[in-house]
């Protein structure tokens, strides 16, 4: 198996999973310009939209879609439960997928992104607060999104870490900042955060 990334983008939330999950899979950077992997690959030939995350199976099957990939990676370590198998719990876990990727992943996008006018910014910080302060309202009653750390919380990690290089203070919301804190105490997100970290600041260099 092979995840293709880059340095602190949604991806680190299948990178998370691989680790929670204990499962061995080869990790390929691929350089933002190129898009080319350190593995020589074009990651247009897998992603027509050139976008991580993307996994590759070891049958060759290329999957794309972070909460897809997510949900692949955890139903290959049932014994991890980073998803939760009942009918509730997947009710609950797809609609935070869904919510993490179309409210707030989206969203923080014209926030990253250079070359956005300056009214798509405004415009995705004031979407962005509210669907913020959702989240912290539920967060500030339990310490994960679901009843047990799940697939869901690396997704929202990943997507959270991106707001100290926007406009938006995360300490207005302590029940966000104390999660992330959590977040980290687990050793394999450390481990993920850690190599993310690293190979971000060399790109910065
Ligand atoms: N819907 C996609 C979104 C993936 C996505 O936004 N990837 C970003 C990094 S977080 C990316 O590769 N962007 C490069 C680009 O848009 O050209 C998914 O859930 O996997």
């Amino acid at each position: 198996m092979k995840l293709y990334f880059r340095p602190f983008a949604c991806s680190m939330s299948s990178r998370i999973t691989l680790y929670e999950a204990g499962l061995a899979a080869e990790i390929v950077e691929v350089d933002k310009a190129s898009r080319r992997g350190t593995d020589g690959v074009d990651l247009l030939s897998l992603n027509p939209l050139g976008m991580v995350p993307v996994l590759v199976l070891d049958g060759g099957a290329v999957l794309t879609e972070n909460p897809a990939i997510l949900e692949h990676l955890a139903g290959l370590a049932p014994d991890k439960k980073l998803a939760p198998t009942d009918e509730v719990g997947r009710m609950r876990l797809r609609e935070w997928l869904s919510f993490i990727g179309s409210e707030l992943h989206q969203n923080y996008v014209p926030l990253l992104d250079k070359a956005a006018p300056a009214d798509a910014k405004t415009y995705a910080q004031k979407k962005l607060e509210p669907r913020l302060a959702q989240v912290a309202a539920h967060l500030a009653k339990q310490p994960f999104l679901l009843d047990e750390v799940s697939i869901a919380d690396a997704y929202l990690f990943a997507i959270l870490n991106w707001t100290q290089v926007t406009p938006i203070a995360l300490a207005q919301w302590p029940s966000l900042t104390a999660f992330m804190a959590r977040m980290l105490d687990r050793p394999a997100v450390q481990r993920a955060f850690g190599e993310e970290r690293e190979r971000y600041l060399a790109t910065l260099r």
